[in-house]
């Protein structure tokens, strides 16, 4: 694979600054994949970044919910949902990209999370598994079929997508130093083993080639 192919692109996930230091669901070291994902999306020709996007009353929200606190979980009507402080409020500046990331050129911004009553953690599909956000009929259409995925956050966001992207038949890579995990209750090493034994090649920007 190299990053220049024609058929292969980069997918930066939730760069936002709530999941960075200061934000309202900020991610350890959040800041720290800006730079990183700055020199992959020097080096891809088809960029997309995906944007947490979320109603002021979204379901996620624990605020929304008598009783509810920030990583309880709970029961919507597609399963267990994680319940979050609330962040990337649509036009908010949590919900704006990092000040440094450099993502003038990406081809395509797909927001998710923007309906009410359900989250979307991966890229690909809600959390009810189901509704699709329409970025793999994009990727299709496209004949773009491999994906190198990187952002916020590793064991949330870009776990789910790159799950999604295998089960979709997309060749799927993860750069492990341009992401950050939230680590609730060990779910950056259940994301790490579940991605590894889904066929997800886990590796380091250093080793992308141009
Ligand atoms: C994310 C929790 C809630 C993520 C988004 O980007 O990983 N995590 N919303
Ligand atoms: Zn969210």
């Amino acid at each position: 694979m190299g990053a220049r192919d024609d058929d292969t692109a980069l997918i930066v996930i939730d760069v936002q600054n709530d999941f960075c230091p200061g934000g309202a669901l900020a991610v350890g070291d959040g800041h720290a994949v800006v730079p990183v994902i700055n020199g992959l999306i020097d080096l891809f020709d088809h960029v997309i970044l995906t944007q947490d996007w979320h109603p002021a009353d979204h379901s996620s929200f624990a605020s929304g919910h008598d009783g509810g606190e920030p990583f309880d979980t709970i029961d919507l009507h597609y399963g267990a949902q994680t319940l979050w402080p609330d962040h990337c409020v649509q036009g908010t500046a949590g919900a704006d990209f990092h000040g440094d990331l450099a993502w003038d050129k990406a081809q395509l911004v797909l927001r998710k999370g923007f309906r009410p009553g359900i989250d979307s953690y991966s890229a690909f599909f809600e959390n009810d598994r189901e509704t699709s956000t329409g970025l793999n009929g994009y990727l299709k259409e496209r004949g773009l079929r491999k994906l190198v995925l990187t952002g916020l956050a590793t064991d949330f966001c870009v776990a789910y997508s790159a799950l999604d992207a295998v089960r979709l038949g997309f060749e799927t890579t993860v750069v492990l130093d341009g992401c950050r995990a939230i680590d609730l209750d060990g779910s950056l090493d259940a994301a790490l083993a579940q991605m590894g034994g889904a066929g997800v090649v886990l590796t380091e920007s250093g080793a992308i080639s141009v």
